[in-house]
């Protein structure tokens, strides 16, 4: 995935043609697009090759399971053309191992949560899951914009591994801080598909990270 905007797009749209819409609109100003369930079940998992073809695609399916149930999922998830997936940590290092090999390394794992429930099961947890993901040999972690100091905090105990941080917008964080804290990439959703412009919300978060760095 390229390293130029700095934004991925969240694309939690629920159609197949929303989805064609925000993407044509945003394509120039973000790296890569992050799919989830609700776009996934909409539109088919068709929609990953699909997407694919224009973005690297991180497929968020929040995996969380048993080693051999994590290694099919990612098998599935790359098989279609998935650049990178994003885990669970909670479930163990063979869990999360076993999706690090089945995706080559290229998993993000999950650490603190950015909405307000994340502070009471994943908060407590975050550093050791940091930990556990350096280890296991992943590519990156997932941690809160809504919690700059907390990005801070991780990347200390990661080193160079990337951080996704989402959080940005609707949930109340500021891409300019979120990346000042140590955040490669920040992930928005709502904010750009949400727009009335979503090529211009893309933009000028491009533009904000870029004048934070
Ligand atoms: P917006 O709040 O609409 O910008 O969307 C945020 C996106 O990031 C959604 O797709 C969430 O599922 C995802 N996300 C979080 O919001 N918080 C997290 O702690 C982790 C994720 C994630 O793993 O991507």
């Amino acid at each position: 995935m390229e390293k130029k905007n700095r934004v991925i797009l969240a694309l939690d749209v629920t159609s197949r043609p929303d989805a064609m819409r925000v993407v044509k609109a945003v394509r120039e100003h973000v790296d890569a697009i992050k799919i989830n369930w609700p776009l996934i079940l909409a539109a088919g998992p068709d929609i990953i090759s699909e997407m694919s073809k224009v973005k690297a695609v991180i497929c968020d399916l929040k995996i969380a399971d048993i080693p051999n149930t994590n290694r099919l999922i990612v098998e599935q998830a790359m098989s279609r053309g998935a650049s990178a997936v994003i885990a669970h940590g909670f479930t163990g290092d063979d869990s999360v191992k076993a999706c690090v090999e089945a995706a080559k390394g290229q998993v993000f794992v999950v650490t603190e949560m950015s909405h307000p429930g994340g502070k009471q099961f994943t908060a407590p947890a975050a550093d050791r899951l940091a930990a556990m993901a350096k280890a296991c040999g992943a590519r990156g972690i997932v941690a809160p914009a809504t919690r700059p100091e907390r990005i801070s905090d991780l990347r200390k105990i990661i080193g160079k591994m990337e951080i996704i941080s989402p959080g940005v917008g609707a949930q109340g964080g500021k891409a300019s801080d979120a990346i000042r804290a140590g955040a490669d990439y920040i992930i928005v959703g709502r904010a750009i598909y949400e727009a009335p412009d979503p090529g211009a919300a893309a933009k000028s978060l491009a533009d904000e990270v870029r004048g934070s760095v």
